[in-house]
């Protein structure tokens, strides 16, 4: 195939978002082998390749064309907005889907033990941070001045060697904030991933694909929480069942051979089926209950 027909997606070579962006690509049916030197995953099935990259270049790439596509952290894509911006430079990507995976905040934390009454409390002081230019934004809203102090890595440690009074990082459980004896105060940005796209207009094969792709991760998306139930039920209890179901829309009502007073009722549920919901279908007169995971849906 004419290598302009083909789609260019960037995804992180060796991160948090790794696995979950492969997992996905997967799930859309992609089946990719590997380049030699790993830095390019071709699609063997379908007219897409994957770049394998550090997340941080990830909207540069795609700004700078070099890729119609981007799998990144809203965290690194609003980062980058805001140096562009700073630098008098329109950004160059379009948000195309938020994903359910890479979720954290950029927070703002301090030392256990110190006193915090609202933003007030960060007047004047310094505050560590790999994201100088969204908490530089987060100050400017609240009408705070501090000094943002820049690091590349390591944020956690800087109160403790005397760089900094409060750290502005990412956190996912608060296990390193709490091991580094720190307390969140503040959210700078909720976070998670987000599939990116150059706004200018590609080749129709190119942007039918797009397309094709977004459909998959939208099923991909809907399917991960979705269930098939199966139950048989007396018709009398036929409207407190489809109360009990969690997201379902309209059932499919069966007749059950040799009874005229029970149905088999099918459905595709929107959200986990839990234990204690099974148990109140039981009491509702439910019997011979299955619950199937869904493995694909097309809307
Ligand atoms: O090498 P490269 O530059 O590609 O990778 P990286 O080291 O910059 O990024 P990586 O792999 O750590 O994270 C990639 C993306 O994952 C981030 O940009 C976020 O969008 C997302 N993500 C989700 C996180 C976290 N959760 C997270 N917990 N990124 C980082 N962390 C770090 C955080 O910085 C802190 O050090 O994990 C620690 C806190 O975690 P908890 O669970 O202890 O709170
Ligand atoms: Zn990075």
């Amino acid at each position: 195939m004419d290598k302009d027909t083909r789609l260019k997606l960037a995804v992180q070579k060796s991160g948090r978002l790794t696995d979950p962006c492969l997992d996905l690509l997967t799930r859309c049916g992609l089946k990719l082998s590997r380049g030699r030197d790993q830095l390019m995953g071709y699609g063997e099935n379908l007219p897409l390749d994957v770049l394998f990259v550090r997340d941080d270049d990830i909207p540069d790439l795609v700004q700078q064309d070099v890729c119609d596509l981007g799998l990144v952290g809203l965290n690194v894509l609003e980062e980058t907005r805001l140096e562009l911006a700073a630098n008098g430079v329109a950004a160059r990507f379009d948000t195309l889907r938020e994903l359910d995976f890479g979720r954290c905040r950029l927070a703002i934390a301090v030392p256990d033990g110190k006193s915090y009454d609202g933003s007030r409390s960060l007047q004047g002081k310094r505050i560590a941070t790999t994201y100088p230019r969204m908490l530089e934004r987060f100050l400017q809203e609240r009408q705070v001045q501090a000094e943002i102090v820049t690091l590349s890595g390591s944020v956690e440690i800087a109160p403790r060697i005397g760089r900094a009074d409060f750290v502005c990082d990412l956190v996912s459980t608060g296990s390193t904030l709490q091991a580094n004896h720190l307390r969140e105060v503040e959210t700078v940005l909720e976070s998670h991933a987000v599939l990116i796209r150059t706004p200018v207009q590609l080749a129709r094969e190119k942007e039918d694909w797009i397309a094709r792709l977004l459909l998959r991760i939208d099923g991909v998306q809907q399917v991960k929480e979705s269930k098939y139930i199966m139950l048989h039920a007396p018709r009398s209890a036929l409207p407190e069942i489809r109360r009990l179901l969690p997201g379902s829309e309209y059932p499919t009502i069966l007749p059950l051979e040799g009874t005229t007073d029970k149905v088999a009722v099918h459905a595709v549920c929107r959200e986990n089926i839990f234990w204690e919901t099974l148990e109140s279908l039981k009491q509702a007169g439910a019997s011979s209950v299955l619950v199937l995971p869904v493995e694909k849906m097309l809307a």
